[in-house]
Formats: C-alpha cells, structure tokens, sequence
C-alpha cells in the first residue's frame, strides 16, 4: 500500500502515490519526470486526476467525504469508492467493449486508476449540447445494459449467487439513501436543496407538491427501487456517465451500484436523452435550428429500446436451459409459457423504465442538482420554457406510464409537449 492512511491527492502528492505503487509507475514507464498531471472532475462527486506523458496514461478518481457539489456540509461515505471499483470490474468483464479497465483500487485511499479514455472521447451530455450525432450510440448503449443486466439477473444466475451479491452491494446503502432523498423525496416536499427556475416555475414546483396522484406514483416507484434486487444496475446511468466519439461508447462512473430495478438503469439513459430533447429548442441558432438533431434523438431513444429488447430476449433465448432460477425449465418448458412470461417481463420492465425515467427528469428540474442540457441555456425564460415542457411530460409519463404500450408511443408523446 502507498499511503498507510486516508489523505486528499494533489497534483504533487498523486506522482508520490505513483511513484509508490509499481503497478501505475510501470504504466508509465516508470518515469514521472515528464508527466502532465490534470485535475478534470466534472462531475458532481468526486475527483477526477488524468495523468500523461510519453510512455503512457491513466485515470486517478478519488472520494473524498462528502459531497463535491454541494461541499462539506453534506457529507458521504468515501468508501462508495469500493463499490465504484467492484462495479467497474463487473461491467468490464461482462461487457470490456464499453467499460475502461480498472488496474488499481486502493480502498485506505478510496482510490481507483482506470484506463484513460481518450480524446476525441467526450462526455455525451456534452456532446448532445453541442449537436453531435452519434450513430452506434443506441446499439452500444442496449449491448452494455442488457449485458450488465441480464447476466447479473436471476434469468442467468442462481438464488444463491444472487444473495450472496445483493448482501454485498446492500453495503452502498448511503449512496442509496442520497437516490432514495434527491430523486423520490425531495422534489415532492419543500428542501433545502431543491431549485428551479425561479420565478418561471414558481407554480410548476408547487403543483408537483400538490399532486396527490404523483405522490402516489413516485411512491411505488421508490418502494421497487428500495426492494427490488432484479439486478446489478449501474445506478446512475445518465448522459454524463458516458463517454463518446461517433465510434465508441464507454460507461463510466457507477458508484451509486447496488442490486436493483432494472428500469432504474434504462429509465435513466432514456429520461436524460428526452431531457437532451428538450433542451435542443433553447440551443437553436441562426445557423442550426436543431431540427434534424431532435429527430435523431428521438430516432436514440426508439433505438435503445428497441435493440435493448432484443438483445436481452436473445440473451434470455439463448440461456433458457442454464443455471438462471426466476423461470426454471422443469416448469417454463412450452413455447407458450416462455413466451408468457417473457411478454409479462419485458413489459412490466418497459414501464417501470418509463417511470423511473420520468422521476429522474423531475428531480433535474425542480430538485438538486440539475443538468448542462438546460443550465446552459443563459435566457431563463427560454431555459423554462424548455424545462417546463419536459416537466409536463415526466408527469404524464409518471401517471400514465401503464397505458403505453411500446416505445413508439413515448416518441409520438414527446413530439406532442
Ligand atoms: P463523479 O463521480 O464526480 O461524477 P465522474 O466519474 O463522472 O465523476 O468523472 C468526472 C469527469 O472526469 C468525467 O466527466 C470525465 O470528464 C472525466 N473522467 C472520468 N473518468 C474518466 C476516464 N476513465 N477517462 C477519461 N476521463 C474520465
Ligand atoms: C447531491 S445529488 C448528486 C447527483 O450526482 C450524481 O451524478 C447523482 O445523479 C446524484 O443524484
Ligand atoms: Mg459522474
């Protein structure tokens, strides 16, 4: 071990860590004399260090005790970093296309040394702003979720593996407990923490504390996602937890992890690309009226769905006789039954995305914490403009989301808010 006890990195303290731990420095070429040391965290919770030179490159991510966002008071547990690391090396051996390669987890440190993803990778989110198509993104997008999720399912994996892992993973409890707060709580009563574009959607905010119907539904919504351990999801799998060019997809950053409701993961891709959508009007110019990119979003979102179907039907398909215990064979052994079942699964999981989606929209509205995609656009009344469109739709889906039937639907939806 490196250092014996926890202490924050800097940009001089890091290249001792380096120096210390062979299985970085040689990455480097065991040279750190011409090594650029950049702190790039941009994201909401912890920091992010890229370190380069002329032999090699990599990834530092350290958790420091609270929250980054927010500031010391409100702290967090920094041991997420070890169900951040855990995750990682789970995704990137069910699914090493999409998923950088953990080479270090120091857990005294909570510090984890991946592989740099490179330029001209960029944060998605970042890239749905700028305007950027990206045609592989619903096809690898649907290969890691279905992988990710149906092979750490009950569709793949005994009663008695699963148990074994969900007992782990119910050790991310605080990591839970900031989902279980900041996305079904907190924008249905009045916190602290809450925001929105004031005075714009003074009354929308208040009529989403008001609504008997979606305190009802996001209640549901919370309960499936405190007990229901269908799979290891990554948790928080919004449009800044993925990396882009217009040929690869990587997914980073699942310290939310735990086992459970898969809609959680899909909803939370999907629900980001629809707030991508929305906020295309308010990034319109004389020079791109974003028409053509809503469309290809619209096409992402379809696309996801869809091929996610598919790819985890066939993987469920091709696994049937296997070691999986939700459908045993001894039981589902007719054609009819299986496709029962699968029929039965495949929509209740489509719904259960679709309000989960559309929680995670609420709370980037009128909740902590919001997204690029409308913080971006400097005229509020534009930016309400954009928001208060999404935020009708997240409601409705959140009501009505049992009367939709496929993802077509949801498109037809969309374009009418
Ligand atoms: P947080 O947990 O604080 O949200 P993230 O994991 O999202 O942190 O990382 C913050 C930023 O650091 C990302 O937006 C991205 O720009 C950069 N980053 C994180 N991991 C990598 C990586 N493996 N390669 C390149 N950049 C990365
Ligand atoms: C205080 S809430 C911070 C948010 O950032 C993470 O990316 C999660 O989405 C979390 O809800
Ligand atoms: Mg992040």
């Amino acid at each position: 071990m490196a250092f014996s006890e926890f202490r924050p990195l800097d940009d001089k303290s890091l290249i001792e860590y380096i120096k210390a731990v062979p299985a970085l420095s040689s990455i480097l070429g065991n040279n750190v004399s011409d090594l650029s040391v950049k702190e790039v965290g941009d994201g909401n919770l912890n920091f992010v260090f890229i370190l380069l030179n002329s032999s090699g490159s990599l990834v530092i991510k350290q958790a420091l005790p609270y929250v980054r966002c927010i500031g010391e008071s409100w702290p967090m547990t920094k041991e997420r970093a070890y169900f951040e690391s855990m995750a990682l090396k789970e995704e990137s051996r069910l699914c090493p296309e999409h998923v950088p390669q953990v080479y270090h987890f120091d857990r005294t440190m909570s510090l984890i040394a991946m592989r740099y993803i490179e330029p001209p990778h960029i944060i998605l989110r970042k890239g749905l702003i700028a305007g950027i198509e990206y045609p592989l993104l619903a096809e690898h997008m649907a290969d890691f979720m279905a992988k990710t999720l149906f092979f750490t399912s009950l569709l793949f994996r005994t009663t008695a593996d699963h148990k074994r892992d969900v007992g782990e993973y119910c050790g991310n409890v605080e990591l839970c407990r900031l989902t279980e707060q900041v996305v079904f709580s907190d924008p249905y009563k009045v916190s602290e923490y809450n925001r929105w574009t004031s005075p714009h959607l003074d009354s929308d905010a208040e009529a989403v504390r008001e609504d008997n119907l979606l305190k009802l539904e996001v209640a549901e919504l919370k309960s499936k996602f405190c007990e229901r351990a269908q799979a290891l999801i990554h948790g928080d799998l919004h449009t800044g937890s993925v990396m882009v060019t217009p040929e690869s997809t990587q997914v980073i950053d699942p310290e939310f992890a735990f086992y459970g409701p898969i809609g959680f993961d899909i909803g939370a891709f999907l629900g980001n690309l629809i707030l991508a959508f929305f906020s295309q009007d308010g990034h319109a110019d004389q020079a791109n009226d974003r028409k053509a990119y809503k469309e290809w979003i619209l096409k992402t979102i379809e696309d996801t769905w869809d091929l996610f179907h598919q790819k985890f039907t066939a993987l469920w398909d091709e696994h049937r006789d296997g070691a999986g215990e939700a459908y045993l064979p001894a039981i589902y052994n007719n054609p009819e039954v299986q496709l029962l079942v699968q029929k039965k699964y495949m929509t209740d999981l489509f719904h259960d995305s679709l309000g989960f989606g559309a929680a995670k929209m609420i709370r980037r509205i009128v909740g902590v914490v919001h997204v690029a995609d409308f913080e971006s656009i400097t005229d509020a009344d534009k930016r309400a403009n954009c928001e208060r469109r999404a935020l009708n739709l997240a409601k409705m889906l959140l009501k009505e989301r049992r009367k939709f039937e496929g993802i077509a639907e949801i498109v037809s939806a969309i374009r009418e808010f």
